[in-house]
């Protein structure tokens, strides 16, 4: 079929295209993944996302590159910029710039400031702007009334839903104290144990919920940041979604399992998606036991768009950018909370994940193969 012929390594969008975990040539595509940050960091958007794009196309490619000129067929590789840094990497097994990068003590520090959840990298220039060096100093900076109103940015280039999700200013400081345990990585064992727990709390409050663990989980991440849960019940409307989320984050919260709610969206906001058809929260969640805290992100979703949920939760970030051009490219509108024909505005259903793909003329791609 045309959707097969168009699985390919060297296909326009990240979507057509085997992502694996670890690629052939993981060394380089992590010396360019340095470049890529250190652009973000200096809020150089368009050159990271060359780089971005460059990346993924690499992580695709199934055999270690031995030359220019076979990186050079690579779909956006051809630049000049890119190639000029893969030849030097080919040549001598590093990229003098990345060193240099790494070495550097701004980007050390913008990197452990944006690492902060609520702090990207627009924040992170200002707080180096002002002199912070280090935690203690953003602390400080914090708790100064006169600085307390610096915006915090989420990392989310989300374009069309939820430009109002904002991470409210006084978590800054529980971000920041919670930094010790948020940056130690979850094995997936511990992911499958908290889904566990939420699931069986949920089943307490509406029994019959179907989930999915989504993010980096699910393609196969031996560590992820986070714990990301896609959540429906077949009989829901959009008003009991979002009931559900509101209930279901009470009761962990009352059960100290949920010790901090970051941002709980789809509750009065039409923006947050159309219809309401999803609504999140995002937590801070407490492993009894453990006592670790552990980001936790619930996304509930009517079951009409839950497996365009899964498939956006699922990522990876340019996975999902790219499920959004090729959509585009097709007439369709494509993001979590579902698919709609841009012509008339009609919304297309899903039945699975499969399905996902299919509407979208795309050949099925395993999770583990989207890390793109
Ligand atoms: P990590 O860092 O180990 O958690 O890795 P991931 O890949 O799980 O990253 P994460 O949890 O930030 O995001 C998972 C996917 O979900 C990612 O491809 C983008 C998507 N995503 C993250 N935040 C949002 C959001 O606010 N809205 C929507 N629609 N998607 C989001
Ligand atoms: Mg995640």
């Amino acid at each position: 079929t045309s959707a097969q012929a168009a699985l390919s390594p060297s296909a326009k969008y990240a979507c057509q295209r085997q992502s694996p975990l670890v690629c052939p040539n993981q060394d380089l595509v992590e010396q360019l993944a340095v470049l890529k940050r250190a652009r973000e960091l200096d809020l150089n958007w368009e050159s990271a996302l060359s780089y971005a794009r460059a990346i993924a196309s690499i992580k695709a490619y199934p055999r270690k590159i031995q030359s220019a000129k076979e990186a050079r067929k690579l779909a956006y590789v051809g630049d000049k910029t890119e190639l000029k840094v893969i030849r030097e990497y080919l040549k001598s097994g590093q990229i003098s710039e990345t060193k240099s990068i790494l070495e550097g003590e701004k980007y050390r520090v913008l990197m452990e400031f944006s690492s902060i959840y609520g702090i990207g990298p627009m924040t992170a220039q200002v707080l180096y702007a002002r002199r912070c060096r280090t935690l203690e100093d953003v602390k400080r900076f914090y708790k100064d009334p006169d600085n307390a109103a610096l915006e915090i940015e989420e990392d989310d280039d989300d374009e069309d839903e939820e430009k109002n999700v904002r991470v409210p200013e006084r978590w800054i400081e529980v971000s920041l104290a919670l930094k010790d345990d948020l940056s130690i990585k979850i094995p997936r064992r511990e992911v499958e144990q908290v889904a566990r727990m939420v699931m069986h709390e949920l089943e307490e409050i509406q029994p019959g919920c179907l989930h999915t663990i989504a993010g980096g989980y699910r393609r196969g991440k031996r560590e992820s940041n986070d714990i990301d849960i896609v959540i429906t019940h077949p009989a829901a409307d959009a008003n009991r979604v979002r009931e559900l989320c509101q209930e279901f984050t009470d009761v962990l919260s009352k059960k100290g399992l949920v010790t901090h709610l970051m941002t709980l969206t789809g509750q009065h906001s039409p923006s947050s998606s159309p219809a309401g058809v999803i609504a999140k929260a995002f937590t801070i969640f407490s492993l009894p036991g453990s006592g670790r805290s552990r980001r936790l992100d619930l996304i509930f979703a009517v079951p009409d768009v839950y497996w365009t949920a899964v498939v956006g939760w699922t990522g990876s970030t340019m996975f999902q950018r790219d499920l959004r051009l090729h959509a585009k490219s097709k007439d369709l509108k494509f993001d979590s909370s579902g698919i709609t024909r841009r012509t008339d505005e009609s919304v297309i259903i899903a039945h699975s994940e499969k399905d996902v793909f299919e509407i979208l003329g795309l050949p099925y791609i395993h999770p583990t193969m989207r890390n793109a």
